[in-house]
This record gives structure tokens, C-alpha cells and sequence, in this order.
């Protein structure tokens, strides 16, 4: 047991986990050793693996999301078909002011988007800054599947979202430069917790042979300097699935993400033995760590295993997540650090 802990720091170091079902891996004689440091070497390998199939995706959107994952697969989808389906809800609800082309725009009023997909054999696409498309996560999906590489950005990522058959789109919502045009009037850019309605969708998806898959976009921070990219497109930071041990997805300021390899983070957390509700926390704390002076953030990390256990945890309260699991939609409010 100390070695299945014994990586886990402060706040951490007192939850006993859930975790059921874990042995550890071809290292087990290294576990057992005096050192209580589990060794990196260590693999955490389930025995368990739920399938029944399972959504969970970021903030109360997430419920609409979850139910077109569950649709993708009531008609014979992957887990792969789940995240793409059930963020491409998401992101054609266009009154959603975080996704989307709906979402508040930058600095100089223009929507640019984010976006990423993982499926369960570690292939990967994403896009960054990419404008006029509707469903970024799709075009992810055919970076993913129809080039050899993993991101495309701007102005590449739309020639070759056009060249895929999207449509350029010239959307802009009414509400979002409505709010852009009374931010103008001071200009000031403070990323403000949970006001900009945080809604960037991250959602992870377990089909019903457990193989697991995530997507995540967002249009990003509202009024973030031109060419900004957050975490959401980046794999590792927004978004991070290893379908050996469980999959990661996060939300809230992606510069304390990125510069944390969050999602990443919390499945390697995880490899090692942590429960997704340990992980999670165990994030949300470095990052807390990692920035003592600045407060005034969110940040939110949810988790599954291959177990179908899931983790959800926020820097700050008012975190909220989608969970649809044995037969099941519901939003809950996640824990968080910041009292
Ligand atoms: C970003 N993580 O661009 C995104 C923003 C977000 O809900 O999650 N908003 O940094």
C-alpha cells in the first residue's frame, strides 16, 4: 500500500482512496523494495475494466454533451465517435460563450478556437487559432486520421479544414462582440474566474469494451491577446488519454495547465497508483503550488479509470461536471482547493 502512496504529497498524503482492483506491474519486486518512492518504472496495470460504458465532460453544458456521446454509441459508435459527437453538440450551440463560434471573441473581436482528440490508441490532432469552422473538434479529428502529423494551426488548419469538406462559417454572435464591444470601452484583460461563464467542453468518453477517448474545445479566454493559444488543443495539457490506465481533461486558465502538463499529469498520477479523485487533486495542488502569489484563477481537472472510477477537482469552487454512468445524466459540483 505505501508504494501505491507513496509519491502522494501534503493534502494527499492522508486520502485513502477507492481504488480497487490495481496490481502493480512487471516492476512488483521494485515496489516491494524498503523505498516507499514508488519507482517510475512502476506500471499500475488494472484488473478491472468497467464496461458499461461512461461519459463525463466539464460544466453543466456537459449534460447535453454526454447525451449526444451516448447516442454516438446506442448507434454503434467508438469511444472515439463518443467524444467527437459529444463535443460537437457543444460546440453547435452557438449561444454557448465558450465554444464554439458563439464564443467571446479576442482582443481585436474575432472568434478563434481550440481544439483536441485522443483516441484510445494514442493517436492524436489537434487544432489551434483556427477561425469560421463550426466543429474545430471534427477537423482535429481528420488532422488525427488523415495527415501524419498532430497539430495544424490559423491559417493552415482552415485550408485544410476546407480541403476536408468543412464549411466556412461566418458566424458571429450578437452577444459575444456585444460584450466584447463593453470590454473595449476599458480593455482590460483579467482573466476572471468562473465570470467568463466557463463552459470549454472537455469530456471523456469509455465505450463498452472500456476502450477510452477524449475531445476538448473551446474558443478559448475571452479577450486573450491575438494568436493566443490556451490548453485546450494541447495534448497533455487540455486533454490526455492512455487507454492502459484512464484519461484526463481539464478547464479554467490554461496557461497554469500548460505550464503543468496537467491532463498528462494527472494520468501518470494515476499510472502510479492514484485513484482519478486523488489525481486530480494532486494537480490542482501543484498548480497551486506553482503559483503562490496569483489566486485569482480556475482551474478543473476531471479523471476516469479503467475502472470506470472518475476524479473531479477545481482550484476554486463553482466547478461543475457532466456524469453519465449507469444509465445516469447528472451535473455535480466538483471539490475544490481554495476555502
Ligand atoms: C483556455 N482552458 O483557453 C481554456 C479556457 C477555458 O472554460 O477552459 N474556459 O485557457
Amino acid at each position: 500500500m505505501s508504494t501505491r502512496r507513496g509519491f502522494l504529497t501534503g493534502g494527499l498524503a492522508g486520502i485513502v482512496g477507492a481504488t480497487i482492483g490495481f496490481l502493480v506491474g512487471k516492476n512488483a519486486s521494485a515496489a516491494k523494495s524498503k523505498n516507499s518512492e514508488i519507482k517510475s518504472k512502476d506500471v499500475v496495470v488494472p484488473t478491472q475494466v468497467f464496461k458499461g460504458g461512461l461519459v463525463i465532460s466539464t460544466w453543466d453544458a456537459g449534460i447535453q454533451a454526454n447525451e449526444s456521446a451516448w447516442k454516438a454509441l446506442k448507434s454503434g459508435g467508438t469511444a472515439l465517435d463518443m467524444a467527437e459527437k459529444g463535443v460537437n453538440q457543444t460546440e453547435a450551440d452557438l449561444s454557448n460563450l465558450s465554444v464554439g463560434l458563439g464564443g467571446l471573441p479576442d482582443r481585436e473581436g474575432r472568434t478563434t478556437l481550440d481544439a483536441c482528440i485522443m483516441d484510445s490508441k494514442g493517436n492524436a490532432g489537434s487544432v489551434m487559432f483556427l477561425e469560421n469552422i463550426l466543429h474545430p473538434a471534427s477537423v482535429a479529428r481528420s488532422v488525427m486520421e488523415k495527415t501524419p502529423h498532430v497539430q495544424l494551426v490559423g491559417e493552415g488548419a482552415y485550408q485544410f479544414a476546407l480541403s476536408e469538406g468543412f464549411e466556412h462559417n461566418n458566424y458571429k454572435g450578437e452577444e459575444a462582440q456585444k460584450a466584447w464591444r463593453e470590454w473595449l470601452v476599458q480593455s482590460e484583460y483579467k482573466p476572471i474566474i468562473n465570470i467568463e461563464n466557463h463552459d470549454t467542453i472537455g469530456l471523456l468518453s469509455m465505450d463498452t469494451s472500456g476502450d477510452i477517448s477524449g475531445a476538448c474545445t473551446t474558443s478559448g479566454l475571452a479577450y486573450k491577446m491575438r494568436g493566443r493559444v490556451g490548453d485546450s488543443p494541447i495534448i497533455g495539457a487540455g486533454l490526455y488519454v492512455d487507454n492502459e490506465i484512464g484519461a484526463a481533461t481539464s478547464t479554467g486558465l490554461g496557461e497554469v495547465v500548460i505550464r503543468s502538463c496537467g491532463s498528462f499529469l494527472v494520468v501518470e498520477l494515476m499510472r502510479q497508483g492514484a485513484t482519478p479523485q486523488e489525481a486530480c487533486m494532486e494537480a490542482v495542488h501543484r498548480i497551486a503550488k506553482m503559483n503562490p502569489n496569483f489566486k485569482d484563477f480556475q482551474v478543473g481537472f476531471l479523471a476516469v479509470n479503467k475502472a470506470g472510477e472518475i476524479g473531479a477537482y477545481a482550484y476554486r469552487k463553482g466547478f461543475t461536471y457532466a456524469l453519465y454512468k449507469n444509465g445516469k445524466n447528472e451535473v455535480y459540483p466538483s471539490g475544490f482547493y481554495l476555502e
